[in-house]
């Protein structure tokens, strides 16, 4: 199968050595020396079955302090653009676009779908435990709704154990320094399974979407993903107006 015909059938797309070792060491160090300068956030929401758990450099961090992290956001942008027939852009709410995922012992990422059409996780080192495990192309999306109350409802239903083990095709993937997975991030289930070592799991996570799209949860959920802060909503991706403006 050609590879954009891959793609759209399969949902994701995996690579091994997008990044060779050394490249990924200067990365670590990079964000080591961030770390060093700057403080970044813990975000702790206790979600069921898995909880959010990492810390976060959000994407106005990385445009300002992180060039070379930024500069390879916009080299998987064509990577991307070369893997479907259609046209994919950077965010234009930047604290979204590039972000880095630091999950030490213990941290997990809850069970989501992101807001934004296609998704690239870069992964910078090799970690026990801390693999993702995701379900592409399995959401039942609302095509003029899917920020809304009935979404939501849906995607609950869709998350439970025994759907997902009935209607999913589940892929776990382990991190490994270098290997890049791109999917259909609002239409692939996905989360984190926890650190089991002491050290951090490193993840690069890009974002992009038609230049058209637009998210009806924007505020609250970036409180959310990127602050200690408290938020009301008990889900922000979902709006709570139940439509999603502008379609
Ligand atoms: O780090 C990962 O493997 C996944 C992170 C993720 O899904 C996200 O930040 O939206
Ligand atoms: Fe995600």
């Amino acid at each position: 199968m050609e590879l954009q015909e891959q793609f759209k059938v399969e949902g994701y797309f995996l690579q091994e050595n997008f990044l060779s070792s050394q490249e990924c060491e200067n990365l670590l160090k990079s964000i080591s020396d961030y770390r060093q300068q700057f403080f970044i956030p813990k975000v702790y929401r206790n979600v069921k079955p898995i909880p959010l758990s990492y810390s976060v450099i959000d994407g106005k961090a990385v445009n300002t302090h992180l060039p070379e992290i930024q500069k390879l956001y916009e080299t998987v942008n064509q990577v991307i653009n070369n893997l479907t027939s259609q046209q994919f852009f950077p965010l234009k709410d930047v604290q979204v676009e590039c972000n880095v995922n630091i999950t030490e012992q213990g941290g997990t990422y809850r069970w989501h779908y992101d807001r934004n059409a296609v998704t690239a996780l870069l992964y910078l080192n090799e970690v026990e435990g801390g693999e993702i495990e995701f379900y592409p192309n399995y959401r039942i999306i609302l095509p003029k709704a899917k920020f809304s109350k009935f979404q939501s409802f849906l995607d609950q239903i869709q998350q439970f154990n025994l759907v997902r083990s009935t209607l999913g095709k589940r892929i776990v993937v382990k991190p490994q320094p270098g290997l890049v997975l791109i999917m259909c991030g609002d239409r692939c289930l996905h989360s984190v399974r926890p650190v089991t070592e002491a050290g951090d799991r490193v993840s690069i996570v890009m974002a992009y979407d038609l230049p058209n799209a637009s998210f009806a949860v924007k505020d609250q959920l970036n409180t959310y993903l990127y602050s200690s802060e408290k938020v009301a909503a008990s889900d922000p991706n979902y709006s709570q107006s139940g439509r999603s403006p502008g379609n």
